[in-house]
């Protein structure tokens, strides 16, 4: 089965643990590593259109003395959810450094990253909009939701979609390999024909 490493960033309090906990009680999950000052390990198994799956999931903290250890996380992962809450703007003004910082450190415009706008069902307190999330996601070429980890709302949506990210990245290997197989079988098939008619031949 197939792992999954999955890196979860955004400034303190955007509710990135509330996120993982969420997908976590949704699957069979472990909690793997515990560090209580930076970062929280989980791993959850779960199937993502009929693929079975494991999803390693890094909940990193959002506090400023931690963003030392941002590079080492960022090398580890496959796929990253960029979290903002839609209620602190100075939170979704970020998003733009990270995504930066994530395609620099892994040297590529390729890097599966999904932006969230979490806390989506605090409407009275809404400070970023929607069109404003979604235009930021169009400009640096990601997928956008808006979730509650709160309400349940797309919570697993993110975290699928950036699984299907990662396998459409990992995809011509898949495809080669299929190839592969379809070569080896169109072989043997060719063989067993060739059997056959000397057999019946002689
Ligand atoms: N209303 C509402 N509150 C939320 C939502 N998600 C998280 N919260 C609350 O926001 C606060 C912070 O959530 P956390 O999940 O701890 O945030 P975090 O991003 O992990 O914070 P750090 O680990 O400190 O970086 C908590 O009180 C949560 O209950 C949401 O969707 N809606
Ligand atoms: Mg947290």
């Amino acid at each position: 089965m197939k792992t999954h490493k999955l890196l979860v960033l955004g400034m303190e309090g955007v509710g990135k643990s509330e996120l993982t906990i969420q997908i976590c009680q949704g699957c069979i999950s472990d909690y793997l590593t515990y560090d209580p000052r930076c970062y929280d390990s989980y791993s959850v198994q779960c199937v993502i259109d009929d693929i079975p799956c494991i999803l390693e999931i890094l909940d990193t903290s959002g506090q400023e003395e931690y963003i030392a250890l941002l590079d080492k996380w960022v090398n580890e992962c496959d796929g990253f959810l960029l979290v903002y809450s839609i209620s602190k703007r100075k939170t979704f003004e970020v998003i733009e450094k990270l995504y930066n910082h994530v395609t620099r450190t892994k040297d590529s415009v390729q890097v599966p990253i999904i932006i969230v706008g979490n806390g989506c069902e605090k409407t009275t307190e809404r400070e970023v909009s929607l069109e404003e999330g979604e235009d930021l996601a169009k400009q640096l070429n990601c997928e956008f939701f808006e979730t509650s980890s709160k309400q349940r709302i797309n919570v697993c949506r993110s975290f699928y979609s950036l699984v299907r990210k990662i396998r459409q990245v990992d995809g011509p290997v898949k495809s080669r390999r299929k190839r592969r197989t379809f070569r080896y079988l169109f072989r043997k098939v060719f063989w067993l024909m060739s059997d056959l008619v000397y057999w019946t031949d002689k």
